[in-house]
């Protein structure tokens, strides 16, 4: 029997990932959008999380530009209105714009708004507003989280604002501006020689997602942490170019198995930095590959890890 994406979701079953991710979001979605935005605002401004300005040179900010000075230019009120039609799916032009926006122009549009809180010229979030019991929680369960959750929980939310007709994130099609490949590096992961594997995170390093997708099989598959794989080598290399950008994968140590048909599966753990906070924040993370017998990546998971633990406990000793 051979491996269909589905089976292959569950190779090395006892990996923790971080469940506490979905679940502060899934009850963050439950309140009211002024309680949403002010708890963001509050966890974003009291943990420190100091943006690296240089990361917007990494995001391709024209395409927010002109939804950016539209609400500059609004009085107050109007500003406090978008940013809670955003949290609320409102059906308006600004909310179907912003979806259309890739995950890092979303973020970037935020630190460009937050920039102009702090500066008084977007209306702030006000300093004595009063977070509900829930929401006051919820606070509390994001200030226990590894500063590289904190930073799921906030890419999760910021993607999931705005209104798409369609339902779900409908990305267009970014035109990506001709990006500088970073400087090529080899990488040494610790009980690792497969050079699929090896080959793969050097390309993502040196942000060569053509040659990082002509590791995986034709019909292949990413799954991203806490979502569905993307399947299909040119799905594969849309979805990087959008998001991958200026991440920067630093395995640490890996295992690798034989698996039934031949196939060979290599769980590998370590973190990943954002261009956003760069090496301020390491997001623990795994690798779960499964390589047919040719090598290629027929499927590979990646989780964020439950505890840094899990960085060293590969699955081995039980
Ligand atoms: O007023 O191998 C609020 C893949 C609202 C690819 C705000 C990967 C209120 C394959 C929102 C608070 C990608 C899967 C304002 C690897 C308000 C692969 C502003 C993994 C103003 C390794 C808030 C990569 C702001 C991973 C500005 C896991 C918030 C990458 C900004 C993870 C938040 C990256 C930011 C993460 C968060 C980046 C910038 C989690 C960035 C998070």
């Amino acid at each position: 029997m051979s491996f269909t994406i589905d089976s292959a979701r569950s190779i090395f079953p006892d990996t923790q990932v971080a469940d506490a991710v979905p679940a502060i979001v899934q009850s963050f979605n439950q309140l009211s959008a002024e309680d949403q935005l002010a708890l963001l605002w509050f966890a974003y401004t009291e943990m420190g999380m100091t943006i690296t300005p240089a990361a917007m040179q990494v995001v391709n900010m024209v395409f927010a530009e002109t939804t950016l000075t539209q609400i500059k230019q609004m009085s107050a009120l109007e500003q406090t209105q978008v940013m809670c039609d955003l949290v609320n799916h409102t059906d308006t032009p600004i909310c179907r714009t912003y979806s259309s926006f890739g995950t890092n122009v979303k973020l970037g549009f935020w630190y460009q708004l937050s920039e102009w809180m702090k500066q008084g010229i977007v209306a702030p979030i006000p300093q004595d507003y009063k977070l509900s019991a829930k929401a006051t929680d919820l606070l509390q369960a994001i200030r226990q989280l590894e500063g590289g959750q904190q930073l799921t929980v906030f890419q999760d939310v910021v993607v999931n604002m705005g209104y798409s007709p369609t339902g779900g994130t409908a990305t267009v099609q970014e035109p990506v501006s001709p990006q500088e490949t970073a400087p090529r590096t080899k990488v040494k992961i610790q009980g690792i020689n497969n050079t699929t594997v090896l080959s793969y995170i050097d390309n993502m390093n040196a942000f060569d997602f053509q040659a990082a997708v002509a590791l995986f099989t034709q019909e292949g598959a990413l799954k991203p942490p806490f979502q569905e794989p993307i399947v299909g080598q040119e799905n594969i290399l849309a979805y990087m170019r959008d998001e991958c950008y200026g991440l920067k994968l630093l395995p640490e140590q890996g295992v690798s198995e034989p698996a039934e048909a031949g196939f060979t599966q290599i769980k590998v753990t370590g973190k990943v930095q954002t261009p956003w906070f760069g090496d301020k924040v390491g997001i623990n993370l795994a690798w779960r590959f499964l390589l047919n017998p040719e090598g290629q990546i027929f499927f590979v998971g990646i989780d964020v890890l439950a505890s840094p633990q899990e960085l060293v406990s590969l699955g081995l000793v039980r």
